[in-house]
């Protein structure tokens, strides 16, 4: 039944009331909110209670997404969207005097993750849900998310997210799914009066696992898929040992704040912690759920599909083999087979740093019950690898090596399906990351590219864009992102360049009015939108990026009355707690920006933006107005990128070397509608292996680098106290690990180029076209698709019939 404006305003208004015994009237912006968000809610629950009964009746295979991250980003007007109410409240709120997009900014911006990974699994969730394919998040409820970035005298300073501090209206309780989760004491095994053995505990840390639900909506086709975040609490029974509030920190902590400071042992012992407590409930309460399908225990990899998003939940293996083992009794063989079908892994970074590896005794001291399956892992794995493929091999692919749980090697081992996240990357892992595996298991090996949900990232954060290629292509591509292709037909047409032109324009206007509103920077919207926005670290190279803008200030001093095409960088980029160096390229920005924005000389040729607080919120507002995707990893670095993905749907030229998803990108639209330069993956391999590279040669030889990394330490930027040689020392005296200096000339050129071309607009918007109509491939419903066939064998459920149907590509 469709929802009327009048009946909409009838209940909205009965829904304050019975929430806060007063008219809406009198309501403040959070109580409406909190009231529309509940209201939304209400109205989806059937398709929420329906669509999981269904899954049971029908005993379907359902997949779980195992991540410590989500970023779903603010969920009021998205929701509303794919369960196709959002017109018809957008006119009622008008009616009663209010707007959506008001009451939506009181909404927090759940920030549960650092980045790419934890927003790939939100697009994942929104795609499954819209594909009508059986899927759920699993992950925790942080209660203080990813910190608040703010700039004090252009240094980062980071406060709490405390983004529960009003309530959370999409989430429910479920006090009746909770489990116990032990942490410590001593374990050791036991046979019991049956004959099993058992495992038997002592001293142990009991945590109770409390899952928060949280609806995640299809597109329009009546599905409503689950989010399960854990949040950590004493348990009732034992509540009265628990005298002192200091007493209660070992429990209270482990859901308390995402990804804590690893640079010291306490808060690597935390984050372990973390890890176990969401992948023991999780598997617990799958296990559980599987039970109401009254199947035999060996069918669980028809029924189940866990898959492991980075090496983070990686001790699902362990954890279900403890369950099958000692709770289960099942043999060693029946739970090693039924683990393996289950899980697969998603492997995102070739940094080496950022592999996970647990010291042996903090995991035996935190974990002993899973240490001893590791260690029995481990063992069978050596025993049957070592005589067919040599002690090298062997000792290179063991799970325990040198005092560390190595969790990669532990989740490769465990899983029957390992990918990557773009062609480049996944042949990365093939030839060299995970080179000895694919030698023990090429048929495990799989690329799947990442995606992103157009819903979010198009049809809402863009509606001038989706309004126009609605016009002309028809709205058959909402629902079958291929159908974006047809858009190339009007390549040629005038008018549509015009209304193309109009509508970035109109985004640009937008963004630059909220600019000065935000900072007070006033930037002209005819100029040059430049982006880069993603985490902050030096394989990512914004310090590149920050050179160019130093290169092309001094240009504009000393050639004053050259002509320039004016530009505004736009940057957004939160850095690691206890990473220096990215806090110190941030330091240096802020203050080129400071002495940019404020030189007479410069005007409008030349403006640098960088947001504070970058996030899904955010994103929503820059991307539609961007002209420019930066995406300057050094190749081989970037694993995928997804930002340069939302940026070209939203017709932003891309500037790139060829590293992750860039080179889909090139495949899909051409080289010569984006920009490319920068050493290629080879040819950085190719340099690594030479071991010849001399960065400081480079630094002497090149005048206009010299000149330009010199402006860095002589006090041509003010407010810097030591910043600027801390980035000049790295890349000229400390050999410039990610070849920021190689790259610099022919970043450059790409630069000039882009000035060049846009100076000509029908052109450029030509170009702006094709990419938008090119990246239909990058919809993470193909992605999906794609995971589901190849991965994790699950259908599309049949009995939703009107899901995005996204097989012709
Ligand atoms: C990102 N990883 C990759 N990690 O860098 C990016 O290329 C890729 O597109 C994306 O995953 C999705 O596949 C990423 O975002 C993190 O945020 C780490 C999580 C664990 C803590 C350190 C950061």
């Amino acid at each position: 039944m469709t929802l009327t404006v009048k009946a909409f305003i009838k209940e909205f208004k009965s829904q304050f009331q019975s929430m806060y015994a007063y008219s809406y009237k009198e309501g403040s912006t959070e109580q409406l909110y909190n009231a529309l968000g509940l209201y939304i809610k209400n109205y989806l629950s059937r398709n929420w209670k329906e669509t999981k009964e269904d899954y049971v009746e029908n005993s379907v295979k359902q997949v779980y997404y195992f991540s410590m991250e989500f970023l779903p980003g603010r969920q009021l007007e998205s929701n509303a969207y794919n369960l196709g109410l959002l017109d018809t409240i957008k006119e009622g709120l008008n009616e009663m005097g209010m707007s959506l997009e008001e009451l939506e900014e009181a909404e927090a911006d759940p920030a549960l993750g650092n980045g790419g990974l934890g927003r790939l699994a939100s697009c994942f969730m929104d795609s499954l849900a819209s594909l009508g394919v059986p899927g759920n998040g699993n992950g925790i409820r942080y209660q203080y998310g990813l910190f608040k970035q703010k700039f004090v005298d252009g240094y980062q300073v980071e406060l709490p997210e405390n983004w529960l501090r009003y309530r959370n209206v999409w989430e429910t309780r479920n006090d009746k799914s909770t489990c116990m989760v032990k942490f410590g004491g001593n374990v050791w095994l036991e046979k019991n009066h049956l004959g099993y053995m058992e495992a038997k505990y002592e001293n142990t840390l009991n945590v109770l696992a409390v899952p928060y639900d949280t609806p995640m909506v299809g597109y329009r086709n009546n599905v409503v898929n689950n989010l399960r975040l854990w949040s950590a609490e004493i348990p009732v029974e034992e509540e009265e040992n628990y005298h002192t509030l200091e007493a209660t920190e070992p429990i209270k902590e482990i859901t308390q704040v995402l990804y804590p400071d690893d640079s010291n042992y306490e808060g690597r012992l935390l984050r372990l912690k973390q890890e176990y407590f969401m992948v023991s409930a999780g598997v617990q309460s799958i296990l559980r759920h599987y039970k109401k399908y009254n199947l035999p225990r060996k069918n669980i990899p028809d029924k189940v599909a866990i898959h492991i998003n980075d090496t983070h939940p990686a001790l699902v293996i362990p954890e279900m083999m403890r369950i099958l083992l000692d709770e289960e009794h099942l043999s060693w063989e029946q739970a090693w087979e039924i683990t393996f079908k289950t899980c697969s892994y998603t492997n995102h970074t070739i940094l080496r740093e950022a592999l996970e590896k647990w010291p042996i005794d903090m995991m035996k001291d935190l974990l002993p019950r899973i240490y001893m399956i590791i260690e029995e892992i481990n063992q069978r794995f050596v025993d049957t690898t070592a005589p067919i493929y040599g002690d090298r091999i062997t000792w290179q692919t063991a799970i325990l090596q040198n005092g560390v749980v190595n969790m990669a090697h532990l989740a490769v081992i465990g899983s029957h399906s390992i990918n990557g996240v773009a062609k480049l990357h996944t042949e990365i892992l093939m030839e060299d990351v995970l080179k000895d595996f694919f030698e023990l298991y090429p048929e495990r090996f799989n690329n799947k590219t990442n995606g992103i949900t157009q819903r979010r990232w198009m049809h809402l954060a863009n509606p001038g864009l989706t309004r126009l290629l609605d016009e002309k292509i028809g709205e058959e591509w909402k629902k079958n992102p291929s159908e974006l292709k047809v858009f190339k037909g009007f390549e040629q047409d005038e008018k549509t360049i015009k209304e193309l032109a109009k509508v970035k324009f109109e985004n640009k206007q937008r963004l630059a009015d909220y600019i000065e509103e935000l900072q007070g920077i006033k930037v002209n919207p005819k100029a040059i939108f430049d982006v880069q926005i993603k985490r902050l670290h030096a394989y990512k190279r914004q310090h590149l990026n920050m050179l160019h803008i130093l290169y092309r200030y001094l240009d504009i001093k000393e050639n004053p009355s050259k002509d320039f095409v004016p530009r505004v960088f736009i940057f957004g980029a939160k850095a690691a707690p206890s990473y220096m160096y990215a806090k110190q390229i941030i330091k240096v920005i802020n203050s080129l920006a400071e002495l940019i924005n404020n030189d007479p000389d410069v005007g409008d040729k030349l403006k640098v933006v960088f947001f504070e607080n970058y996030g899904v919120s955010l994103a929503e507002k820059i991307i539609p107005a961007a002209d420019i995707s930066e995406q300057i990893s050094l190749a081989s670095m970037e694993a995928s990128g997804t930002s340069n993905m939302k940026l070209m749907a939203n017709g932003a030229l891309t500037l790139a070397t060829l590293d992750g998803a860039n080179i889909e990108i090139k495949d899909f639209v051409g080289e010569e509608n984006m920009f490319i330069f920068g050493l290629s993956s080879k040819e950085v391999y190719e340099l690594k292996a030479a071991g010849n590279y001399n960065s400081k040669g480079i630094y002497e030889s090149n005048e206009k680098l010299r000149h330009t990394l010199d402006a860095l330490t002589n006090d041509t930027i003010p407010g810097l106290n030591g910043e600027g040689y801390a980035v000049f020392d790295s890349l000229v005296n400390y050999n410039d690990e990610y070849f920021v200096l190689k790259d610099f000339e022919s970043y450059i050129k790409a630069q000039e180029k882009v000035d060049a071309l846009y100076r000509n607009t029908d052109e450029w918007t030509r170009k702006s076209l094709l990419n938008i109509a090119s990246s239909a491939p990058f919809s993470a419903d193909y992605t999906i698709k794609r995971y589901a066939d190849d991965i994790w064998k699950v259908k599309q459920h049949s009995e939703q019939k009107d899901s995005v149907q996204p097989l012709d590509e």
